[in-house]
This record gives structure tokens, C-alpha cells and sequence, in this order.
């Protein structure tokens, strides 16, 4: 049944460094599937020229709400339409819009964050100023003020909010703004001791305790950059293989919660042998497998 709407999310303007704009297209560009409905492509303007400044802590804030406000228009189109909306990225930035949209739906969601980073700044607290450092605190609703101007809907319960896979989070600031708002965070370390499955179905379980459903936001950068280099900020001694592709076969195994799916992060101009590309495809076509 053709029910799937793949939105391609063209951008990185999150991030200082170029690339993950040309991740979507290159995942879509030959796929075939029998449950993708539509695939959707939304791009920014070629004439913005991004800012790289260390300085500048609001990175692209205007060009980043633009695309994410039209973002969120096509994501909430496609569950309006009663279809089930895969995101594909582009940097993480781009979660906002979709995570928002997904809860402007359902009202009551709780969300896995499945990522090497925390994604937990603010404004006061960035290092960078890369907005793909933000996403989860403003979907938790702990930094709203000015990357959510599109969205009059509910925002996520930081205590049904879960990382998965953490490793690179800024040490303190980060980190407190995780333990303030409570908000789990299960490590890498976590993961490897206890196994990709039971920390899976733990989050699982956090995240859709009270509420209507469960948002995933998968970051391919949560794997080892030795095994997934096609990304634009590694963070080392990730996860492997066989434990990411356990995570989406839990993953699946709770699709009756999962409301909506990103796969964000991918960066084709910095992949070696399209080893990224090969891992992004196989986990987009088990969801779409299964979904
Ligand atoms: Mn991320």
C-alpha cells in the first residue's frame, strides 16, 4: 500500500560546514518502493551564502526558519492526508519542523533522539552557533523563543524525550541544560553494556509512557565515523553496525507508536567508497520494508 511521503530536506544551513543539502537526492535519486506515495523535495535558495563565521551564534536564524516553516507545512500535509512521513536530511536543524509538525498531529508525542550529539544547546549555551546543535531543546520546549515562530501546537515533555547513543555533548553547559529540563540520555557506553535492543526498548517505553505516539529522529553521525565517515560533525567511537541495525529493528518492532520517521545527517561530499550512502539506504529501505 503506497502510504509512505518521503520529504527530502535539502539543507545545511544548521551547520558551518557544506554538504548535507546533497544527502536526500542522492538517497532518492533511483528508489522504488511500493509503499512511497510521494516524494517530495524541498530546497533553499542557491543565492544564500551560508554563514561559517565562528562568531555568529545565530547561524542562518532567518534562512533556517524559512525553510523549517515550509518544511513543517509539508510534513503536517502528509499526516493530515493520512500518510506516514519519512524526513530524510540534511542536518539535523531540519527536526524541528518535522518533530513539531508531527506533534501539532497528535498533540501528546513523546520523541527518541538517536544521535552521538546532545543536540541540547541554546542560545546561551552554543559553542558553534550551528542551529543543528539546538533542535531538541526546542522541541522540548527549554529554547523556543525564536527557531518555533511557525508552530501553535504543544511541544514535547522533556521527561518522554530520550538520546540514544550520546557521546559528543557539550561538558557543562549541555549537559546541565539536559539534566535541567530531565530529559534521558542513554551513551554510547550505555549501549555497548547493555546491549542496542534493551536501551532501545527502555526509550521505547520512556518516551511513549502517557502520551499518543513516538517521534524518531535517527542521526547517522550516532554510528563510527571509521564506519559511517559521510557525515559533517563525527564524533569517534560510535556505534557499530550491528548495533545501529538493531536499534531499527526495535525501532519496527514498535512501529504501532512511531507516528513519524527523520534520517538526517547523511553528507555525501565527505562520504568515503559510499559507505554512508550504502548504511542510509539499508536502514531507509528497512523502514520502508516495514512501515
Ligand atoms: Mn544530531
Amino acid at each position: 500500500m503506497k502510504h509512505i511521503d518521503i520529504i527530502n530536506a535539502c539543507t545545511d544551513l544548521g551547520v558551518h560546514v557544506n554538504g548535507a543539502k546533497f544527502g536526500p537526492l542522492e538517497l532518492t535519486k533511483n528508489l522504488e518502493h511500493s509503499s512511497i506515495n510521494n516524494i517530495i523535495t524541498l530546497q533553499y535558495d542557491d543565492e544564500i551564502v551560508k554563514e561559517r563565521e565562528k562568531d555568529n551564534k545565530k547561524k542562518n536564524l532567518d534562512e533556517v526558519n524559512k525553510f523549517n516553516g515550509k518544511l513543517y507545512s509539508m510534513v503536517l500535509e502528509s499526516l493530515e492526508n493520512g500518510n506516514f512521513p519519512i524526513t530524510l536530511g540534511g542536518d539535523h536543524s531540519l527536526a524541528i519542523a518535522s518533530a513539531l509538525a508531527s506533534i501539532k498531529k497528535h498533540e501528546n508525542m513523546g520523541i527518541i533522539w538517536f544521535d552521538a550529539h546532545g543536540d541540547f544547546n541554546t542560545f546561551d549555551t552554543t559553542i558553534s552557533g550551528n542551529i543543528h546543535g539546538l533542535p531538541l531543546a526546542v522541541i522540548a520546549n527549554y529554547e523556543k523563543r525564536e527557531l518555533a515562530n511557525f508552530h501553535n501546537g504543544n511541544f514535547y515533555n522533556p521527561k518522554n524525550a530520550v538520546i540514544v547513543g550520546g557521546r559528543d555533548i557539550d561538558d557543562p553547559l549541555e549537559i546541565e541544560n539536559l539534566r535541567e529540563a530531565g530529559v534521558t540520555v542513554f551513551s554510547t557506553k550505555d549501549v555497548q553494556d547493555e546491549g542496542a535492543d534493551v536501551i532501545t526498548r527502555k526509550a521505547f517505553e520512556i518516551a511513549s509512557n502517557g502520551t499518543n505516539g513516538v517521534h524518531v529522529s535517527f542521526d547517522i553521525d550516532m554510528i563510527d565515523p571509521k564506519i559511517a565517515p559521510g557525515v559533517s560533525i563525527p564524533a569517534k567511537d560510535g556505534i557499530d553496525l550491528d548495533e545501529a541495525y538493531s536499534m531499527v529493528e526495535t525501532i519496527i518492532k514498535n512501529k504501532k507508536v512511531v507516528k513519524s520517521i527523520d534520517l538526517v545527517e547523511y553528507n555525501p561530499t565527505l562520504d568515503i567508497d559510499k559507505k554512508t550512502k550504502v548504511i542510509a539506504l539499508n536502514i531507509l529501505n528497512k523502514f520502508l520494508n516495514n512501515f
